[in-house]
């Protein structure tokens, strides 16, 4: 290593994250989404060394960050020359701050570990547990290294989850001078010049969405092998971050000039990332252009060492109207890294997308979310979910869908109509999220209360185990490891579970137990048992309503 020299002085510029939110551990994405959830104190009972599992190039820098970290460094790469900027993980941030140093730029994804489906998880081992992401990140910002030479340096945090810091009035404690909220293209530079110069520096940034020319090529590569294809969404979901900002394509040269880079730099995945995959080069209201999606999935599949094609978020909608679409893009299959033997495809591949499905509640869903069915009306919204669901599952794409407890105003009725749902996907070929109500602070739900999993009804819990209990089902074939957890089940309760929650968790977490369902049928909502048929069914066609009837359910444009 030069670092005898970087060692003694550091980098002018040091961009930092932590290795929970970088590794990119057997290119598992619900990997690392867990370490977001799983508390840090039992980590180690849980298998999770591999959070801290990152590659790390000849010099000490980082091999992958995330891909908002690489597109700072491109940003600061226009304005400083690139032997001022480093990019590395906490445990090398000894070999590049030092005396010469004045910025460190701290990337957050989900800090605290506190947003939807998080803290979740870590809260049922006790109040007091962390999560990993949490402890990995209070490593990274109360690094000795930071600490040394603190009085010439200025700390920036940015990313998705900067909100996060904020809210638990974190900024002060951890001695961050400025914390930068939303799409930073337009600030980075004029920022970082002003706190390498030493001049104070606003305590917080809130950005304005970028002109797409002012987004970069990330020159460097980003965890997963993420690319962006579009950015905004527009459907208006109330509880959603991105939801007024309007969706934008990224051209496909500049796609496809990230897509080489990331494979020039070692990547042999590319993520298409996106908050809706069907809104790529969409045309007006929303329609999917088929040509461009199948142009980008060949166009990226060409790449010389591209080898597979993973996904970010997509809705069901879009599906649904046009139903050979996800035949069309079978490259999402046919290169994806997931298998699992319910699929058909030869290599028992299946395309994995992240899909919001949110509530069974028309009610809730008409109040709070009502362009993400569109064009359907939301009183079709299950018609939708179902009639979505089988045509991916038909062409090997099993969705992994989030649903989300405790929206404010939820009544007992709601709840019973996502669980009618619920047990009407029960032969999904799926995975799903229950997660808890959030108020991210920049949405129109910002003001309200979140869920708390101390006040989860009987009927959200059910809804919450019935969840897990199908993803265990679909997803965990070993049965000689089975019993072991089913026994576990009622351990859990009686020692800590009825302590933390009361027993309105018992019978719902006795399901995910596998106890007898003929027995759970008279303390639970969904019976199980042969006798009752599901609500839904996933019908012929869903019609798509006449756009006259269906103006004034516009929320769009
Ligand atoms: C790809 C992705 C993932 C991937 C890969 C993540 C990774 N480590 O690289 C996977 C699937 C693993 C993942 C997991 C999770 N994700 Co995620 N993810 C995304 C997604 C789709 C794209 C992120 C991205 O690369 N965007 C492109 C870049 C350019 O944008 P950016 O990161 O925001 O960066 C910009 C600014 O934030 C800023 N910036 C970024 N870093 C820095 C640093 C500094 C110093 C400064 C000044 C500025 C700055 O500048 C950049 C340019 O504008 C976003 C949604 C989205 N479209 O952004 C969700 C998103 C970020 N994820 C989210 C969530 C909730 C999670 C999970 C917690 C999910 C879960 N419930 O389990 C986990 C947490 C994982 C972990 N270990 O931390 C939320 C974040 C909400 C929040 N933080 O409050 C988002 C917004 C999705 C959503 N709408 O809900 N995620
Ligand atoms: S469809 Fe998804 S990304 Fe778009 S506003 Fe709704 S939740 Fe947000």
């Amino acid at each position: 290593m030069e670092g005898g020299t970087v060692q003694s002085r550091g980098k002018l510029i040091v961009l930092v994250a932590s290795t929970s939110e970088s590794t990119e551990y057997q290119r598992s994405t619900w990997r690392q989404m867990l370490l977001a959830t799983l508390p840090q104190q039992y980590a180690r009972f849980m298998g999770t060394d591999w959070s801290t599992s990152v590659e790390t190039n000849p010099d000490g820098t980082a091999k992958y960050v995330p891909n908002g970290l690489r597109v700072v460094e491109s940003l600061l790469h226009r304005r400083f020359p690139e032997e001022d900027v480093a990019v590395c993980y906490p445990d090398n941030l000894d070999l590049f701050v030092g005396e010469d140093t004045r910025v460190i730029g701290i990337h957050a994804h989900n800090p605290l570990g506190i947003t939807f489906a998080t803290d979740v998880y870590a809260g049922f081992y006790g109040r007091e547990c962390e999560p990993i992401n949490a402890y990995e990140f209070r490593r990274v910002v109360t690094h000795p290294a930071i600490a040394l030479y603190r009085r010439h340096l200025k700390v920036i945090v940015g990313g998705p989850g900067a909100w996060q810091i904020e809210h638990k009035g974190l900024q002060a404690e951890w001695d961050i001078d400025t914390l930068v909220h939303g799409e930073a293209e337009e600030v980075i530079e004029d920022l970082f010049e002003c706190a390498v110069r030493g001049d104070a520096l606003p305590e917080r940034i809130e950005c304005n969405s970028p002109s797409l020319e002012s987004i970069p090529i990330a020159k460097n590569r980003s965890t997963f092998g993420v690319v962006e294809i579009t950015r905004g969404c527009g459907r208006g979901c109330q509880f959603c971050s991105v939801a007024l900002r309007d969706g934008k394509s990224l051209p496909l040269d500049h796609i496809l000039l990230n897509v080489r880079n990331q494979v020039a730099q070692g990547a042999d995945t590319i993520m298409l990332t996106t908050e809706d995959l069907f809104l790529y080069q969409q045309g007006k209201r929303f329609a999917t252009n088929r040509g461009a999606l199948i142009r980008l999935f060949e166009s990226v599949a060409n790449v010389e060492g591209v080898r597979h094609i993973m996904l970010t978020h997509g809705t069901m909608a879009p599906v649904v109207v046009d139903p050979g679409i996800v035949d069309d893009l079978h490259l999402a299959v046919d290169l994806s890294v997931n298998r699992h033997p319910d699929s058909t495809h030869p290599g028992n591949r299946y395309a994995m997308m992240f899909v919001g499905l949110e509530t069974g509640s028309v009610r809730l869903f008409r109040h709070y979310m009502k362009g993400k069915s569109y064009p359907f009306k939301p009183e079709q919204w299950p018609d939708v979910v179902m009639k979505g669901m089988q045509i991916m599952n038909r062409a090997n794409w099993f969705p992994m869908c989030t649903f989300i407890l405790g929206l404010p105003g939820e009544t007992r009725e709601d709840t019973r109509e996502s669980l009618d749902l619920l047990h009407s996907l029960k032969d999904a070929r799926w995975c799903v999220i229950p997660t808890l109500f959030v108020p991210l602070e920049e949405t129109r739900l910002g003001r309200q209360d979140g869920a708390r999993i101390a006040r989860l009804t009987d009927l959200q819990w059910e809804f919450f185990f019935t969840c897990w209990r199908y993803n265990m089902d679909f997803f965990r074939r070993e049965k000689s490891v089975q019993w072991k957890f089913n026994a576990g089940i009622p351990l859990y309760y009686y020692t800590l579970g009825r302590r933390l929650f009361g027993p309105s968790m018992k019978y719902p977490l006795f399901r995910l137990g596998h106890f007898p369902e003929r027995w759970l049928k008279s303390h639970l909502y969904l019976d199980f048992t042969a006798g009752t048929p599901p609500r839904y069914t996933a019908s012929e066609t869903v019609p798509v309503p006449e756009h006259a009837q269906y103006a004034e359910l516009r929320v769009l444009n």
